[in-house]
């Protein structure tokens, strides 16, 4: 077995060294069509599969749904003729590595959904040829790949390590990060058998020519990408939190973090916000939590992170309805102008964004609001859709406040600074204000 083992990993390796080895790649969202761009621009023939028939056909206009994809990108490779998007799951029989980048969200609970997964992985037993490489890429809960998609495809009758290879590697892609992207971002692979890591090391190192780091097991793969997000929403609510302790004690967050940062070791700065959003941090620590919960323990970091982020909103709409009442105005009639409605600066993302929870606040408070995003042209929150608006100075001048939650760029501060009667600043933006009624968080 181990010989015959050895022939079909080299045969597959060796494909994939000469670059003629298909690739397939399921789930076309931020992390899956930006890397399906990539292997196409490493020489390979790729197959996007998505169920989304509206992404496919997007795709085959090329059209970006990607902020961080130019469309010149994408009908580049799709002239190529190396790169096809379809949602027939039956041409997985002609690819010989396929990735797996589909969602994995959590229910209300907390408990992992893993829908997708388990329909992709059905979707590949049932279809995908002997001596493939399957890479799961989506964020999960430690034992996923060895406990969840081994069993679906052993059931197919394939022999994990021998005639077909499975090996987890988390998706390291961040949106509107121009400095770190696929191919110079390293790589974290474990796999199920040691011909799984050889080949999947293989394929990233002729993929993305970047530095890979192997680990004993699919399960410490999983288990490092958990600790790297939740690493980020703990130092995140340790700032939220202190913002509101320094608050109360009128003292600076932003000078008390800025001076920690002078520290060259042991110290890494956060910024406090509104809230965390996002499809990563607010969501990858609860699959710690679920598993540390699956095994007896109650990771009450977590759970008390995960309250101070959520409390952030609310605090927002407490403080401004402070600088609102100082001014004689009640929050209930007041116009407010919104600056920012995705979760992070300069990408078109509103998921989980905790704009759309104060938002939501101030709607329920009677506030009228006018609120700008130029990534972002109509959203929902709760039901209703919203319009974004573009920024004038007669907005600003009638309205009763600004209230900045997401501090895009291209923002025309200057205007807010000299026509705003009161400006409420939760991330201090990059911009030296000086309206007399200045406020950050
Ligand atoms: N946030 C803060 N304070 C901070 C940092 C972030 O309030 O100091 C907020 C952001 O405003 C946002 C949320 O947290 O609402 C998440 O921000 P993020 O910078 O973590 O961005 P994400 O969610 O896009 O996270 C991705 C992650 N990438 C992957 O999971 C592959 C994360 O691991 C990256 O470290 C992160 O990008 C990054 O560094 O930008």
């Amino acid at each position: 077995m181990k010989i015959k083992t050895q022939s079909r990993s080299s045969a597959l390796s060796n494909k994939i060294k000469t670059k003629t080895a298909t690739i397939g790649v399921i789930g076309l969202g931020y992390v899956g069509l930006p890397f399906a761009v990539e292997i196409v621009q490493s020489g390979f023939h790729v197959i996007g599969f998505d169920k989304n028939q509206d992404k496919i056909r997007q795709i085959q206009e090329g059209d970006s749904y990607i902020a961080d994809l130019p469309k010149e990108n994408l009908q580049r490779i799709i002239k190529s003729s190396r790169f096809e998007a379809t949602n027939d799951f039956s041409k997985l029989s002609q690819v010989d590595v396929i990735v797996i980048c589909v969602p994995t969200p959590t229910a209300v609970d907390g408990t992992p959904n893993m829908s997708f997964i388990k329909e992709a992985t059905h979707d590949i037993g049932r279809n995908i040829k002997t001596n493939a490489l399957i890479i799961l890429e989506s964020t999960t809960y430690p034992g996923t790949t060895e406990e969840f998609v081994q069993p679906i495809l052993q059931k197919n009758g394939f022999v994990i390590g021998h005639d077909l290879f499975l090996a987890y590697s988390p998706e390291r892609i961040d949106p509107g990060n121009s400095k770190f992207s696929v191919s110079n971002t390293p790589k974290v692979v474990g796999g199920i058998t040691a011909a799984c890591l050889e080949v999947s090391k293989v394929f990233y190192e002729t993929v993305i020519h970047t530095s890979i780091y192997t680990v004993s097991s699919p399960r410490v793969a999983e288990m490092e990408k958990l600790l790297e997000n939740t690493f980020r929403q703990i130092n995140i609510a340790l700032v939220n939190e202190l913002s509101q302790i320094c608050y109360k004690m009128d003292i600076d967050v932003w000078e008390v973090i800025q001076a920690a940062s002078t520290k060259p070791y042991g110290f890494m700065p956060f910024t406090p916000g509104p809230g965390v959003g996002g499809h990563c941090i607010p969501v990858d620590p609860k699959y710690l939590l679920w598993a540390g919960q699956q095994h007896g323990i109650s990771a009450t970091l977590i759970e008390a992170a995960d309250k101070v982020n959520d409390s952030m909103p609310s605090f927002v709409v407490n403080r401004l309805e402070n600088y609102l009442s100082r001014q004689n105005k009640e929050l209930s009639k007041a116009t407010i102008v919104i600056i920012g409605v995705t979760y992070k600066p300069n990408i078109n993302d509103p998921r989980e964004s905790p704009a759309l929870r104060v938002i939501q606040q101030l709607l329920d408070s009677q506030c009228e609001l006018k609120i700008i995003d130029p990534f972002i042209q109509t959203f929902s929150v709760q039901q209703s859709l919203l319009n974004t608006v573009p920024l004038t100075g007669e907005i600003v001048q009638h309205a009763d406040a600004v209230l900045i939650l997401t501090n895009h760029s291209e923002i025309d501060y200057s205007l807010i600074d000299q026509q705003a009667s009161l400006i409420f600043d939760t991330r201090n933006t990059n911009f030296v204000f000086e309206n007399k009624n200045y406020h950050k968080l």
